[in-house]
């Protein structure tokens, strides 16, 4: 890593209701494809880091699931990372639509103890879906945001830059994520779910990655789709296997632009009943469990 009296670094946080378009955010900061995004809310399970990083100043985004009321286990598990991102940054983004207009102050959305005094700026997003003359004036630290569009995010990006302290960095300044591409691969079979699944099914689907041999050719990955109900399996299948193969196609392209390979995607469809609730298989799909982690 980078050792040098000039570099500044600075963990910075995505926080916001699901479908905010923080996802959408961290891909037009980090320039690639990283965090799946969805119309559909809650497509974001586990946070996904992303670094920027641009002369002598690293950032470290985190973009975790949207702020929600938990009804089941999984969404518990999904708060309890929203809180820890939020503890482990050094500042804030706070996502709203511009339809929803400003959000109320973070300290009303989380518990007292997720924050700790670090600075927040307001990001209103889909800025480009409203014309210049109607969009509200907007001063730092409130920025308007079309993520789609790139408009505003140097914008967002110069804040965050004013937030860093002096310190080396803590990535190769070449990579733009922490995560494994294992991660990425069951992440890209969700998002091709919540494209072409309706209703319940994309929330009831987990993927798995059970083998990645990326040295050979065309890599071969097998996945495993978990659902909740024998039901569920049908559906996924579809008649005559036109729906598996539909998303594995979609997933697939995907995989290939991150991998920059051909890929052979190999898909599974288990029953796991009632996972969604589940601690032993929550743990087994590697969501951290409320009051487990040490702090
Ligand atoms: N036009 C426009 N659409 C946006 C913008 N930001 C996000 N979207 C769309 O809004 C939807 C939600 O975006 P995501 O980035 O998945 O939202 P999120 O906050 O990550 O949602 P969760 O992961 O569910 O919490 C998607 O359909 C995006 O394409 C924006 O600035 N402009
Ligand atoms: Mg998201």
């Amino acid at each position: 890593m980078r050792e040098s009296p000039d570099t500044r670094c600075a963990v910075i946080a995505l926080a916001g209701k699901p479908n905010s378009g923080k996802s959408t955010l961290l891909n037009a900061i980090v320039g690639a494809k990283l965090a799946i995004i969805s119309a559909k809310p809650q497509s974001t399970r586990q946070p996904v880091v992303g670094i920027h990083t641009e002369g002598e100043t690293q950032l470290v985004f985190v973009d975790p699931p949207g702020l929600l009321e938990p009804r089941y286990l999984l969404q518990q598990a999904m708060m309890e990372q929203v809180m820890d991102a939020l503890r482990g940054a050094d500042a804030i983004l706070h996502l709203s639509t511009l339809a929803d207009g400003a959000p109320p102050p973070l300290e009303e959305l989380v518990p007292a103890d997720a924050l700790k005094g670090q600075p927040v700026a307001t990001v209103l997003t889909g800025a480009d879906l409203v014309p210049p003359h109607e969009r509200p004036a907007t001063a730092p630290p409130t920025f308007l945001v079309g993520a789609t569009t790139g408009e505003g995010v140097k914008e967002v990006l110069e804040w965050c830059r004013e937030q860093a302290r002096p310190g080396s960095f803590r990535y190769d300044p070449e990579d733009i994520s922490t995560q494994p591409l294992r991660f990425f691969v069951a992440e890209f079979v969700r998002e091709a779910a919540f494209e072409l699944l309706d209703e319940e099914l994309p929330y009831a689907l987990a993927a798995e990655v059970d083998e990645f041999r990326e040295d050979s050719d065309p890599v071969y990955i097998r996945v495993t789709v978990h659902v909740e109900r024998e039901s569920q399996k049908g559906i996924v299948i579809g008649s005559n296997g036109r729906t598996i193969k539909q998303l594995g196609a979609l997933a697939r392209q995907s995989i290939e632009h991150l991998l920059g390979k051909r890929v052979f995607l190999d898909l599974w469809v288990k029953v796991l009943p009632k996972w969604r609730r589940s601690p032993q298989r929550l743990r087994e799909l590697g969501f951290p469990l409320p009051g487990t982690r040490n702090t």
